[in-house]
């Protein structure tokens, strides 16, 4: 029987087996002090009460009653992996970045793929965005590349994601996951019918992790060593093939295997079929962001690749799982501000809004000192930064260095070969509003030129089948929204959900026959 066990069921047993050379396993408490019994609290007679000298039990429960911290606010339930980067195409031209030195360069790498609304412990095979989160340990500090499985995103300014997400996640009353919420929040800022339509289509629903590409989604500034900038985006096209889940079977998923995902990127790597991505970038010049149709900085919107053709840089390798889960998953933190020199923002408004965002989310989950962390600090590098202390303070605290700047005794004044580019800022500070930049044309080329009819029917019976539960008013609005796109689109919304409405009133008038026939009986 244990011959048909995969290696995530059989973790215990190859632990076991990996050890068995080593001296014989001790017990001990916190302190590492040789614990004589862990199973029977010390107490005065057999019958109790406890004593507070018994400090293996203090130990023991005082650990446990602190063992959670806060989950994600979002991305809550993931999987992580390790690996490298590899050169493979020389990119100096446009970058400086160590991690683009020469072909052949490699860069150990963490990865944590994630779903965005559930909980730590709900089911991977849900619709929803996945997260591919890319940490790059490298030569000059880490680098973040905090992304998603899709080249565009709901919204175009920072300031909605609280809400955005709040209309994804539980009511606050009923702590259910309520549609109404959902559709009123995507038909109210049609700027997310893009990311809405990806949502909606076969993509939406990934199989498992490893087959899905990725995307750092925004646009970013890349800069050479003569100091010269291009924007950029970059992609990771996985190499496993695309892979999508039928909308039935992932339900079923859902509840015969939840951690479906986590589980299959576990066994791929622990039977050495290790995943892997090629790695692109596009770029576009300053002169060509000028004429852009659109804002070249729009999160919801696209580069085409035709205008804009991938230039191919490396590859993406994961090949070992973690040892720890909570050690180097739960408190892996990613932050897209982690830049290397040559690896810049550019003014996207969501992009500027998540540099503050992830740190000050680290900092209250996991402490003021989370860089320190084995799984975050860079550990390819120094830190010198003069910072000091703070809670759970690891290594030396950079020992006797001064911790002050500038000083006598240590660091340059300034460092030029790293100064950030210059770029030339001059319009009036407002709230600008743009919920209204062109939400429909790339939306159309979507439905109209990427999809085959096969996939719009689809892409249709996901879409009513979700907001048939949202009130009517908002089914309406959400039509009218998709009419705009293209008709046909709307019309294949409306049908079927004139259908499931006329269904749902048959239900609730049977339903209310029963109950008026059932009370009128019980009357009599
Ligand atoms: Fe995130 N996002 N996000 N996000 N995001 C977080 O950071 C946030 C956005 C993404 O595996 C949080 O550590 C804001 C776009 C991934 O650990 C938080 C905005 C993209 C992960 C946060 C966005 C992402 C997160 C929650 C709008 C794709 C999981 C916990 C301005 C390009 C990383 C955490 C992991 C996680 C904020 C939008 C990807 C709260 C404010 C767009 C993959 O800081």
């Amino acid at each position: 029987m244990s011959e048909n066990r995969d290696k995530a069921t059989d973790q215990m047993k190859f632990w076991k087996e990996s050890r068995s050379s080593q001296k014989t396993d001790i017990l001990t408490t916190g302190a590492g002090v040789p614990v004589g019994d862990k199973l029977n609290e010390q107490t005065a007679g057999p019958r109790g009460p406890l004593l507070v000298q018994d400090v293996v039990f203090t130990d023991e429960m005082a650990h446990f009653d602190r063992e959670r911290i806060p989950e994600r606010v979002v991305h809550a339930k993931g999987a992580g992996a390790f690996g490298y980067f590899e050169v493979t195409h020389d990119i100096s031209r446009f970058c400086k970045a160590k991690v683009f030195e020469h072909v052949g360069k490699t860069t150990p790498i963490a990865v944590r793929f994630s779903t965005v609304a559930g909980e730590s412990g709900s089911a991977d095979t849900v619709r929803d965005p996945r997260g591919f989160a890319v940490k790059f340990y490298t030569d000059e500090g880490n680098w973040d590349l905090t992304g998603n499985n899709t080249p565009i995103f709901f919204i175009r300014d920072a300031l909605l994601f609280p809400s955005f997400i709040h209309s994804q996640k539980r009511n606050p009353q009923t702590h259910l996951k309520d549609p109404d919420m959902v559709w009123d929040f995507w038909s109210l800022r049609p700027e997310s019918l893009h990311q809405v339509s990806f949502l909606f289509s076969d993509r939406g629903i990934p199989d498992g992790h490893r087959h899905m590409n990725g995307y750092g989604s925004h646009t970013f500034k890349l800069v050479n060593a003569e100091g010269n900038a291009v924007y950029c985006k970059f992609h990771y096209k996985t190499d496993q093939g695309i892979k999508n889940i039928a909308a039935e079977d992932a339900d079923r998923l859902a509840s015969t295997d939840p951690d479906y995902s986590i589980r299959d990127l576990y066994n791929a790597i622990s039977d050495g079929r290790f995943p892997s991505w090629t790695f692109y970038i596009q770029v576009m010049t300053f002169e060509q962001a000028e004429k852009f149709p659109w804002n070249p900085f729009d999160l919801t919107k696209i580069w085409s690749h035709k205008d804009y053709p991938l230039i191919p840089v490396g590859r993406l390798v994961l090949n070992r799982n973690p040892v720890n889960y909570f050690a180097e998953v739960e408190q892996l933190a990613f932050d897209p501000s982690n830049m290397p020199p040559g690896i810049e923002p550019s003014p996207d408004k969501m992009l500027q809004g998540r540099l503050f965002s992830y740190p000050d989310t680290h900092r209250h989950r996991l402490g003021a000192n989370y860089l320190q962390l084995p799984v975050n600090c860079p550990f390819r590098t120094r830190v010198a930064n003069y910072q000091r202390d703070g809670p759970m303070c690891m290594f030396d605290n950079q020992g006797g260095a001064p911790n002050y700047y500038p000083n006598s005794f240590s660091a340059p004044d300034t460092q030029l070969c790293f100064m950030e580019s210059k770029f030339r800022v001059s319009p009036d500070v407002a709230r600008y509003n743009s919920s209204d930049e062109d939400n429909v044309t790339q939306v159309r080329t979507f439905f109209t030129q990427v999809l085959n009819a096969d996939e719009r029917r689809r892409l249709c019976q996901n879409m009513a089948g979700h907001l048939k539960g949202a009130q009517l008013f908002i089914q309406k609005r959400m039509v009218q929204n998709l009419m705009a796109v293209h008709p046909d689109y709307g019309n294949g919304v409306q049908e079927l959900l004139h259908k499931y409405n006329a269904e749902a009133q048959q239900k609730a008038v049977r339903v209310y026959t029963r109950g008026g026939a059932s009370a009128a009986a019980s009357k009599m």
